[in-house]
């Protein structure tokens, strides 16, 4: 939570959306590292609204206009097939939807400069940071391959790029030594043997990380609709039924590779200690996860997955979690300028652990291309 954010201005913040009766709580939602994001929720005489009222991080979004526009070419999509297909399976999949300001808008910009949307809650389901058990990971695996068989169909070329250079490890990589040229990055290196050794760890993997700009050029993998951030708690789960229900966090939505969806899923799914775990004993790559999660993926994917794609899957597992481990490790080196931190130290652990769960996924290798054959 932003702590200069008072409950009197959220409200008045949300009064300005189309939302059918009183706001009775707007409270703190989740633990995302960007975006500040609130659940509201507001009451008629006959029912309630579950809604998600979220600043746009602008540092991170430099346009959020253009990712309120994705988030209209996504839902004029994706919603029309749900709709359709309400009742056919074995549930309802959800997608959340924009909730228009009063003055038809799909975001307002306040005094002081701020973005503000509302979107509708996913409710009675449960994003959760850790997997609960094999048939979590089955579900998200499902929620993922379904997602990407709904945008499937739909041209990368009509949705902006919400991130330039989001998933581009290449881009880290260079971002990172510019990084270390600074005398203050510079000063937090030396003093840190445990920031040696992952500089070390990184200087060790430089060759792997151009790969998938390789096997573009080289025509293998094309780009698609991507989620973008397809972590763990990012997918919601159904609490009567266990059963998955849908993505949310569509902020990333935008041209790139289901590659990295798939490995940014997987990385944050089968490491059961989550990204936080401070003592890397705990911090492993999950075989039986990844057997179930990659099985409820294939239930879709298997139908629109080219078998050349299909064969860069384990480095794209690999690749996501170094180039996030990259981007904590950077962003530490660099004062803590990007993810949200509550401690100084916090990127650095962060990078220990997603450095450490590389070190498994490459310790698995074989294990792992056996389950994706
Ligand atoms: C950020 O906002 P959140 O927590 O969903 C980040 C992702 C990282 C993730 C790691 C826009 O996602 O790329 O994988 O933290 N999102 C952005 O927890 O940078
Ligand atoms: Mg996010």
């Amino acid at each position: 939570m932003n702590t200069h954010d008072t409950i009197h201005e959220l409200t008045r913040i949300l009064k300005m959306f189309d939302v059918a009766g009183h706001p009775v709580i707007v409270q703190p939602l989740g633990c995302g590292n960007v975006n500040d994001t609130y659940l509201a929720i507001c009451r008629t005489v006959f029912a309630e609204e579950q809604l998600v009222l979220q600043r746009i991080n602008s540092n991170v979004f430099r346009s959020p206009e253009n990712i309120m526009k994705n988030l209209r070419k996504l839902t004029a999509h994706v919603h029309p097939k749900l709709e359709y297909q309400m009742g056919a399976g074995d549930r309802i999949w959800q997608m959340p939807k924009i909730i228009p300001t009063r003055a038809g808008n799909d975001f307002i910009i306040d005094g002081a400069g701020n973005v503000w949307r509302v979107i509708t809650k996913i409710a009675s389901a449960t994003a959760h940071d850790k997997v609960q058990d094999a048939r979590h990971a089955e579900e998200c695996g499902l929620v993922l391959g379904y997602f990407h068989w709904m945008v499937s169909d739909l041209d990368p070329a009509t949705l902006i790029d919400p991130i330039p250079g989001f998933h581009i490890t290449p881009g880290y990589l260079a971002r990172y030594d510019a990084t270390l040229t600074a005398p203050d990055a510079q000063a937090r290196l030396a003093a840190s043997p445990e920031a040696q050794r992952l500089a070390a760890f990184v200087d060790a993997r430089r060759a792997c990380v151009p790969l998938f700009q390789q096997a573009m050029e080289r025509g293998d993998i094309n780009l698609r609709v991507m989620h973008g951030d397809p972590k763990i708690n990012n997918i919601m789960v159904d609490d009567y039924t266990g059963k998955g229900t849908a993505m949310i966090d569509l902020d990333t939505v935008g041209p790139g590779l289901f590659h990295f969806d798939f490995g940014d899923a997987v990385r944050s799914i089968c490491n059961p200690a989550g990204e936080e775990e401070t003592d890397l004993g705990k911090v492993m790559f999950d075989l039986d996860y990844f057997e179930a999660f990659s099985r409820g993926y294939m239930t879709y994917a298997s139908g629109f997955l080219t078998p050349k794609e299909r064969g860069y899957l384990f480095d794209a597992i690999r690749l996501i979690t170094f180039e996030l481990g990259l981007r904590f490790f950077q962003d530490h080196l660099a004062g803590n300028v990007y993810f949200k931190t509550s401690h100084p130290e916090q990127n650095l652990n962060r990078a220990r652990v997603q450095f450490r769960l590389c070190e498994s996924i490459e310790a698995h290798e074989p294990a792992i291309r056996k389950l994706l054959q």
